[in-house]
């Protein structure tokens, strides 16, 4: 068997355009290769790009082939998505789903020299049709009619999502030529058993005529043959951990066909040892959920994910790599592959691995109610089959749910609808499990109770999305009411840097409630919402930089108050994934990492947060008694109290001292205290609750820290609209590569920035108390940078 590739060149044309342009693309990314259109991302030219989506495309290309090579098979790893493929004029095959793999037997239609033309219909045009003959749609946010057909949902428009449904070649698109046998499945299996490791590679071919070999590469490159399609003992094994909790060892396995002794076929495949199981057993509180690796529970901590480009082929593995970099140096040891984008190319669960991200991993619909129709059934059943198989030999993958939202936003739905439903996810899709990945742990939907539709989002029992802060217009302290078992979605939106909004605007444009600005915040009320909340927690923002600055400020904190309630209660609670790491474009969303990977507030703020040490405090003040104090008018009551613990998510023991004192707004130490405590690995450390005896709430802070927590935090008994905040003077300067900040008063959530120059630090929107700190520079050369704190929210 000789691969052949068909990746390259090739020829696009329809709609009046004619050029040539990269594939794996699409007829966005060569119209754009050619400058033939605009950049969708910019300003309004989203309506303009979709009108270029109304029509029908054909890529083309040609090949040679030697005489001899007369059997071959077209494989298309992805087509997105209404696809015809002719062969030298003749039709060989069609496709309606853009997350399944096609493989198209074409021996009978070779010639020496052939033809290849691909002609993608429009997908909005289909949605159109099938939406006027049934209307069955629930997202106000997305082209109508969009459920009806297997394509990445989020691609007709998301609540932070354009509506940019593009067409093309997503994926590698190459010949298998020749007729010697080939591997058609391996499917690796581990046993673990008193720390030893028994692993079975079952490989079948085509024809089972070729001999099977196998080997195994340790982490050390120590060379290990065995024996397909049996049991073998992997001696002295080193196990995979996800990150924080140990090393993220892999093997790597080849399977190699042999035919007359020659190689005709081979596959490679990274696996890591380890038990990956998710533990659900009844307790006081309901029931766990929590993931549970080599016999060890561990928090989950982590975001959402949703596709990266909404032009999917921009999609490199370098791009990804670097996101989940990102996600690893701020302790992510979980990331949840939302269901309304895409299953992620192969390189996303190869930087998983070696990154020790654990996935949960949502199959491929969200919200939308599902068709009850026995093609789209099929064609979902038989995704989930091609994407399960090429993903299940991945040490990273430890669970799969079968959709996002489904069964909460139904769970009011007809009986008809609903038996349909059960009947695909909680029998065919596990049936579909059962037979090819048993081990992978499944879940019916996220959030899920497993009820079936019986309040799926019940704190007590499986997974549950809180949307009450944001969607709900709660203040922050309402998370701290909950107390969710694995909190897989709770998310607070923020404008991107003002670098970010200099790329999609006009000077004109730099307005929250300009029409550009707002055709980038696709969430209903979203910037009406942020004001809100501002006016809620800060002083009138009055420029514009100072009001993206506050936006990032209140997601970074709305994100915090949640994360260290839930770790504060780690045990009830095992997880926390906030609601979304990444963007598609760049827009006003809940990600913390924007389209053009600049961090947000909340990114650095994560860092701190899912440090496997922390120490954080829930206070009592003022805003918790009476929250959005502008709001009511009677006379009221409060209590100044704190309560500090220390949450250790790690395999050690932490002994340490615990230091906390009550300061003036310049500083001057009012009351202070410490005490030495031992954290146990994996759990909480909780202090007496100090009680300051309302303390004067518009002057006075609490600053605490902790031996082995890496970063010190600090807390006001009012909202900071209220604080009397002195200036604090701050200085930034570059020394090396490093940055100097100088802080001559307290400053909260303290941003060094630069208005031109890029950079990531060690870290960032901290609060300081009168000194300085040095933060080294992580990435990037800065050459001259500029502080502000909350102070400057005037
Ligand atoms: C959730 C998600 C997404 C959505 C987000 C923000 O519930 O599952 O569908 O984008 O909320 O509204």
């Amino acid at each position: 068997m000789k691969r052949i590739t068909l990746n390259g060149c090739w020829k696009l044309s329809g709609n009046g355009y004619e050029c040539e342009g990269t594939v794996p693309g699409s007829v966005y990314s060569i119209l754009l290769e050619n400058n033939l259109m605009d950049d969708p991302y910019y300003r309004e030219n989203e309506l303009e790009a979709l009108e270029i989506a109304e029509h029908d495309y054909t890529f083309s290309r040609s090949f040679s082939l030697d005489n001899d090579e007369k059997c071959a098979l077209l494989c298309c790893d992805g087509l997105d998505t209404l696809c015809d493929i002719y062969l030298n004029g003749s039709l060989v095959g069609q496709t309606q789903n853009m997350h399944r793999r096609y493989e198209f037997e074409i021996s009978d239609f070779l010639q020496t020299e052939n033809e290849l033309k691909l002609v993608f219909h429009s997908a909005n045009r289909y949605f159109k049709t099938k939406h006027a003959e049934q209307r069955q749609d629930a997202n106000r946010d997305s082209l109508a009619g969009y459920s009806y057909l297997r394509k990445s949902f989020c691609m007709s428009g998301w609540d932070w999502g354009p509506r940019l449904p593009d067409a093309g070649i997503w994926k590698d698109i190459y010949l298998l030529v020749g007729d010697t046998d080939r591997i058609e499945d391996i499917r690796i299996t581990q046993r673990h058993e008193n720390g030893c490791v028994w692993i079975t590679p079952a490989v079948s071919t085509c024809k089972g005529t070729a001999d099977i070999q196998v080997t195994l590469i340790s982490p050390d490159g120590e060379k290990i043959e065995i024996s397909p399609n049996c049991e073998n003992e992997v001696t002295d094994p080193k196990l995979w951990w996800p990150n924080g909790l140990g090393e993220q060892n892999l093997y790597g396995l080849t399977v190699s066909l042999y035919e007359n002794g020659e190689i005709v076929d081979s596959a490679r495949k990274s696996i890591g040892f380890r038990t990956l199981r998710l533990v659900r057993e009844k307790d006081e509180f309901g029931e766990s959920f929590c993931h549970e690796v080599n016999g060890v529970p561990f928090f989950a901590m982590g975001a959402d994910y949703i596709p990266e480009d909404c032009i999917v082929s921009r999609i490199t593995p370098e791009r990804t790599e670097k996101l989940l970099t990102h996600c690893r140096n701020s302790h992510f040891n979980a990331i949840r592959v939302w269901g309304g984008g895409n299953y992620p190319k192969d390189d996303f669960y190869d930087a998983c691995d070696r990154l020790g991200i654990v996935v949960f991993h949502d199959l491929m619909i969200a919200c939308t109610p599902f068709p009850i129709n026995e093609n789209l059934t099929e064609e979902f059943t038989e995704e989930v089959r091609d994407n399960i198989r090429r993903i299940r030999h991945h040490a990273c993958i430890a669970l799969i749910s079968g959709n996002n939202e489904c069964e909460w936003h139904q769970r009011n739905f007809p009986e008809a609808y609903k038996n349909g439903y059960l009947n695909l996810y909680e029998n065919r899709i596990p049936d579909i499990i059962r037979e090819v990945c048993p081990e992978i742990p499944y879940i019916p939907s996220s959030p899920t109770s497993f009820e079936h539709f019986a309040d799926p989002n019940n704190e007590n029992k499986g997974d549950s999305h809180f949307w009450d802060v944001w969607l709900g217009n709660k203040p922050f302290f309402e998370y701290r009411n909950h107390y969710f078992r694995y909190l897989s979605e709770f998310g607070f939106e923020s404008l991107p840097s003002k670098k970010t909004i200099d790329r999609f605007t006009l000077p004109s444009d730099r307005n929250l409630f300009s029409r550009v600005m707002e055709m980038h915040q696709r969430s209903n009320d979203g910037n009406q919402r942020i004001i809100s909340y501002i006016s809620k927690t800060f002083l009138y923002p009055t420029n514009f930089e100072a009001l993206i600055y506050a936006s990032q400020l209140l997601q970074a904190r709305a994100m915090q108050y949640a994360v260290e309630h839930l770790r504060r209660n780690r045990g009830r609670c095992m997880g926390a994934l906030y609601w979304q790491l990444n963007d598609v474009w760049p827009t006003a969303s809940w990600s913390s990492i924007d389209y053009f990977g600049r961090f947000k507030a909340l990114q650095y703020v994560a860092k701190r947060f899912f440090a496997p040490i922390i120490i954080s405090c829930r206070e009592t003040g003022e805003m918790t008694t009476r929250p959005f104090v502008t709001m009511e008018n009677e006379v009221y009551d409060y209590e100044t109290k704190a309560l500090l613990a220390v949450t250790n998510d790690t395999l050690k023991p932490s002994l340490g001292t615990v230091k906390w004192r009550l300061c003036q707004n310049d500083g001057t130490v009012l009351q202070s205290g410490e005490k030495e405590i031992e954290v146990p690995p994996f759990s909480v450390a909780t202090l007496e609750e100090l009680d300051f005896k309302k303390t004067d709430v518009s002057r006075h802070y609490l600053w605490y820290e902790y031996t082995d927590a890496e970063y010190a935090g600090s807390v006001l008994f009012t909202e900071p609209k209220h604080f009397a905040f002195l200036n604090p003077e701050l200085k930034a300067e570059v020394k090396g590569n490093a940055i100097l900040v100088t802080a001559k008063r307290y400053a909260q959530q303290v941003e060094i920035y630069s208005p031109d120059e890029d950079f990531i630090l060690s870290d960032n929107f901290f609060d300081m108390e009168p000194g300085t700190r040095e933060i080294a520079v992580l990435e990037g050369n800065p050459k001259t940078v500029l502080a502000r704190s909350v102070f400057d929210i005037r």
